[in-house]
């Protein structure tokens, strides 16, 4: 087995020693991460809910503890809960998952001051990264290609605002700086629109985020939604894993996620990947985190940093063979990346469908009893699901049940190969989106590669209309 003491001399993480890991998640991501932790001999513990309590994944955990009632807020989302499970099962490290607490800055630096490691990077990242001002801030200091727009927040008068705006040139988009993932914000077509947009949006801002400061960009009306993963130590180690396409999407819900993101030249994605793993270098980043990048008309503009693991993170482990999640593990205990930029390529294609209990023409969630699965299997295909037979679907959580990946040596290939696994797949018992995911592999539009982002929606509402 391989040796997880603390390496010598690494004065970066001190306390970088643990054998234990609490699990501050549910579903599919707590089985995920509860794999990798048994594959490095770590011991895991793993906090539910009294929702969860039954759960398979849970009885396959060293330690498992309720922390509270269903609602997220009295458990998974319960700081003090999570922190007290950890003093009393002895866990030295919380990996947080995705969701929840994972962009938790005051979480982060809470775990930090019991003197346990925090699974991702330190409160000042997320911080920043939280602040759509201060990262647009920190990637245009660091050569990242940014949507044109000042990197600093509106000023209050409207005369001012409204130069700004004309200088960027119409449409505008203004957001909120303490919003993201499509909350708080507003385009703008016309210069007669700005003002009204901005108060409301200021006023939203204020409400939701706390924050009622804004910014401005250009908006860009065709663009493709790219991310790109990154990893990186403590030792200075830090790389460019690869790109996801994840432009379909309905209403900041993602989909269908594939890679690599195909139509964009290996050169282009290479000078993108160096700028993000420099402008992880200047701020001191560790763990995984992932760029998120609007693509239009030959060039990549950063939008927004996500300082956790992913959703989509297994489509880039299957076109790299990295195990994100080991090598954050890794990363926590202070241990150096197992391996180096030169050692990264893209080798075929990658698409995960998100299955959800969920009506497939609605989308109204389904929860219930599932009563039967069955799992496609064969070359190429990962599933990474918590559910089987006798399952109950909560509808306190989101109904993501399955992640279905497929992998094949050409995009072609990979599409054909998620049509034959979707076909296989069967859930008995609560509606999916299964049928929506059939449909999709058939659009002639995916199967030709790079919708934009606005594709998905517009063909749900076309096969609605038929
Ligand atoms: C934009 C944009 C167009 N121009 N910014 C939505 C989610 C948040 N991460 C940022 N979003 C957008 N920002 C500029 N300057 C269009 C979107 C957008 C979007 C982005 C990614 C994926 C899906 C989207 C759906 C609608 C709008």
């Amino acid at each position: 087995m391989m040796d997880l003491s603390p390496i010598k001399g690494d004065t970066a993480d001190q306390k970088a020693a643990f054998d234990s890991v609490l699990i501050a998640n549910r579903g599919e991501i707590a089985l995920r991460v509860q794999r990798a932790c048994r594959e490095l001999g770590l011991r895991t513990v793993m906090v539910c809910s009294e929702a969860d309590r039954d759960a398979d994944y849970l009885a396959a955990a060293d330690t498992a503890i309720c922390i509270g009632p269903a609602p997220p807020g009295q458990s998974y989302l319960n700081k003090s809960a999570i922190l007290l499970a950890m003093k009393l099962t002895g866990a030295g490290a919380v990996h947080p998952g995705y969701g929840f607490l994972s962009e938790n800055a005051a979480f982060s630096e809470a775990v930090d001051q019991m003197g346990a490691v925090f699974i991702g990077p330190r409160a000042d990242a997320i911080r920043t990264m939280g602040d759509k001002i201060a990262a647009k801030k920190a990637m245009m200091a660091a050569g990242v290609p940014c949507v044109p727009g000042p990197d600093s927040a509106l000023p209050d008068d409207p005369a001012e605002i409204g130069k700004i705006a004309a200088e960027i040139g119409y449409p505008v988009i203004v957001k909120a700086a303490g919003g993201g993932g499509g909350r708080g914000m507003r385009v703008v077509h016309d210069p007669d629109a700005l003002s009204d947009a901005v108060l409301v949006t200021r006023e939203e801002a204020r409400r939701a985020f706390g924050t009622p400061e804004l910014y401005i960009e250009k908006f860009l009306e065709h663009p493709r939604h790219i991310e790109i993963q990154v990893l990186c130590d403590n030792h200075g180690g830090a790389v460019w894993v690869g790109l996801r396409d994840c432009s379909m999407q309905r209403r900041h819900q993602k989909v269908v996620e594939e890679g690599p993101a195909i139509g964009i030249p290996a050169e282009a994605a290479t000078f993108v990947g160096n700028r993000c793993v420099e402008a992880c270098r200047q701020i001191g980043y560790r763990g995984v985190g992932t760029f998120e990048f609007l693509y239009e008309n030959g060039e990549f503009y950063f939008i927004e940093m996500n300082t956790r693991l992913q959703v989509e993170h297994p489509v880039t482990e299957m076109t790299s063979g990295v195990d994100l999640v080991r090598q954050q593990l890794l990363v926590a205990l202070g241990h150096r990346l197992e391996i180096e930029q030169d050692d990264i390529a893209c080798d075929g294609h990658s698409i995960e469908c998100r299955i959800n209990a969920e009506d497939p023409y609605t989308f109204a969630p389904s929860p219930g009893l599932i009563t039967g699965v069955r799992l496609p299997g064969g070359p190429g295909v990962r599933v990474d699901t918590h559910v089987a037979a006798g399952y109950r679907v909560s509808a306190h959580y989101d109904s993501l049940i399955a992640k279905l990946i497929v992998h094949a040596p050409t995009r072609e290939q990979a599409i054909m190969r998620m049509r034959r696994a979707l076909d296989e797949m069967q859930i008995g018992g609560v509606s999916t989106n299964l049928p929506l995911h059939r449909e999709i592999l058939q659009d002639p539009a995916f199967a030709a590669g790079g919708p934009d982002i606005h594709h998905l929606e517009k063909w749900l509402a076309a096969r609605g209309a038929q």
